[in-house]
């Protein structure tokens, strides 16, 4: 469970006796916001967070609960629900059953293609594996590009997925273009009738002007479908500025929060959505096997996160 999570509960079940009066609503939003901050959800965020909690806490619909432990969930839940819904939800593996049923119909149709991109150490390449494992047990034909030609053994780490995945990789030079290998990858897809071509990038160890140049030029060669950004939950506030930084320079379509099992206090994934205003998050990573992906929905998060007593 992560920490937030943790922290959320405790505090509820010390706001449960509390007596309802002005005081004390002000008292359990600022303990509700230092946790918050605490589990790594922005500042900002927290703070706007804390200021609609108020207002409704002291507002006329908080009039119908006898408990600070049973109206706090459910206008925490509401805010909470709306700062993470997408402003248009996307369904990845929707939108490629989608792709293949009009592939079926034109024969030609083109594969649709997803870029990941991420600093160095996210996740980006045990996604890509995870994601073509998902595909690859729904029926896809999946082309992997290896356009990490910048870290030793990206290639190989890609290569020893696709080999047991059994998907067909096409792979590069080190120090080659990447943009020219995820161009081979599409004109193989092509040639092949696949459905999706995934292209793994390299990172740098941070946002840098070589980094955003090199990823702008394999976005601009293979004009993606969908750009994917895979941020590392365990970075914390560092995850919302690489979000906020990408989108500034490469649009998202989708962000990926990797690591979540892995002790990440677990309040990012608020602050994302919210710097990228609105980018969707399509998937958690909770662990390093296949099986490891989770579909994120917003509903069932914040249930989770927020446990209502009755
Ligand atoms: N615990 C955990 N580890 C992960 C997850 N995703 C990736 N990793 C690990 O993070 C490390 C870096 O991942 P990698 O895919 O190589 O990152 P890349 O540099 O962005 O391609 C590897 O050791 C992965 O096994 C996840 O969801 N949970
Ligand atoms: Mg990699």
């Amino acid at each position: 469970m992560s920490s937030l999570k943790k922290g959320v509960e405790k505090f509820l079940r010390k706001v449960s006796t509390y007596e309802i009066n002005e005081k004390n609503i002000r008292k359990a939003v600022r303990e509700f916001e230092l946790i918050l901050i605490a589990n790594d959800v922005s500042l900002k965020v927290a703070k706007q967070i804390s200021k609609k909690l108020t207002n409704k806490m002291l507002g006329k619909r908080a009039k119908r609960f006898s408990d600070l432990s049973k109206m706090i969930p459910v206008f925490a839940k509401e805010i909470i629900l709306d700062l993470i819904t997408p402003k248009e939800p996307l369904n990845l593996v929707e939108i490629i059953n989608q792709h293949q049923k009009s592939s079926t119909q034109i024969s030609s149709k083109d594969p649709l293609i997803l870029l990941f991109l991420g600093i160095n150490g996210t996740g980006k390449t045990t996604t890509i594996a995870k994601i073509a494992y998902l595909l690859k047990k729904e029926g896809f034909h999946v082309v992997l590009a290896a356009s990490d030609t910048f870290r030793s053994g990206a290639q190989e780490q890609l290569e020893v997925h696709a080999n047991r995945l059994g998907v067909k990789l096409i792979k590069g030079k080190y120090g080659s273009d990447s943009a020219a290998v995820a161009y081979d990858a599409i004109a193989h897809a092509k040639a092949k009738y696949a459905d999706v071509v995934m292209i793994d990038t390299s990172g740098r160890m941070a946002v840098n002007r070589d980094l955003m140049e090199e990823m702008k030029k394999i976005h601009r060669v293979t004009n993606p479908n969908y750009t994917i950004l895979v941020v590392d939950a365990l970075a914390g506030n560092d995850a919302t500025e690489q979000a906020k930084d990408f989108h500034k320079e490469i649009p998202l379509d989708g962000i990926i929060l990797a690591k979540m099992d892995a002790d990440a206090r677990g309040g990012a994934l608020l602050s994302v959505t919210y710097a990228t205003d609105g980018v969707p998050v399509l998937f958690i990573g909770n662990g390093q096997k296949y099986t490891d992906l989770e579909l994120f929905q917003a509903e069932k998060y914040v249930n989770e996160l927020i446990k209502s007593k009755n």
